[in-house]
């Protein structure tokens, strides 16, 4: 079971050229949450919501992991499976890094799930054109990523390591979104010592025992040595 427990956020990988979802420039501008982010969205304009998320896969080609993620990797070769990072971002920038150990609690933009028969399959290219589904052939994949009122992946291994976890380490998220936001409390009421690394304060700073304001670049390579 893992001892430390790191979840990140799109601050992690806004210095790789990804733009985060609540700064000026962030990805939800131009569309609104419901839009793009929802099962709902995705019924009533399929398109739209492929072509949203085609642009990010396409774009996700043009960017490096950052210090920061090559940080995380590189406690991971020293401390294997002690760390485990929990990530928000469905970015693949921690496993180009070289973690392995690494949980993308809302799914991943280089994966479509088919709605017909609910297999994943990696995927590169765009989800625009209706391809068919790898699995059985009828052409109803969506990106496999975890929405608005959907449920996130994997929580049963993320409760249990937040339970036993000593140290919990919060890098580039703003504490908005649940049930991720809540993590730190979790953790804290299990004897967790909770740290907050992020460019501003966030939304949950006050639930954690320190909280250093600065870029992820520069706090985690510091941080993990
Ligand atoms: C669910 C995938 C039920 C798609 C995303 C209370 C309890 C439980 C749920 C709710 C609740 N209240 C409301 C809800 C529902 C909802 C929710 O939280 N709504 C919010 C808006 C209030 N939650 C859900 O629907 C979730 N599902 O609750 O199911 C359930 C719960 C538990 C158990 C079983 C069932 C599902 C939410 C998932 C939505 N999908 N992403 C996609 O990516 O397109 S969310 C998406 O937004 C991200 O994944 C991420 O989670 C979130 C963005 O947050 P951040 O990553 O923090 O990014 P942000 O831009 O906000 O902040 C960036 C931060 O970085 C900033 O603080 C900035 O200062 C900092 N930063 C910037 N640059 C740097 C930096 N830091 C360091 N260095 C830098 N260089």
């Amino acid at each position: 079971m893992p001892q430390i427990v790191v979840l990140t956020g799109a601050g992690i990988s806004a210095e790789s050229g990804v733009p985060t979802f609540r700064d000026a420039d962030g990805l939800w501008e131009g569309h609104h949450v419901d839009d793009v982010a929802t099962p709902e969205g995705f019924d009533r304009d399929r398109g739209t919501v492929q072509r949203f998320y085609d642009e990010r896969r396409a774009a996700l080609r043009q960017v490096e992991p950052n210090a920061a993620h090559r940080a995380l990797a590189e406690l991971e070769e020293t401390v294997g499976d002690a760390l485990l990072v929990i990530t928000q971002n469905i970015d693949d920038l921690h496993e180009r890094a070289g973690s392995r150990n690494v949980v993308h609690m809302h799914g991943e933009l280089l994966k479509a799930r088919c709605r017909a028969c609910g297999s994943v399959h990696v995927w590169q290219d765009t989800l625009y054109d209706e391809p068919d589904c790898p699995g059985c052939g009828v052409a109803d994949l969506r990106p496999d990523v975890v929405w608005f009122g959907e449920v996130p992946y994997e929580m049963d291994r993320i409760s249990a390591a937040l339970a036993e976890a000593s140290h919990f380490v919060s890098i580039g998220t703003s504490g908005a979104v649940y049930p991720a936001a809540g993590f730190v409390q979790h953790a804290r009421r299990h004897g967790a010592h909770t740290l907050e690394l992020n460019l501003e304060r966030s939304e949950g700073s006050h639930f954690f025992h320190e909280a250093r304001q600065g870029r992820a670049g520069e706090l985690v390579p510091a941080w993990a040595r």
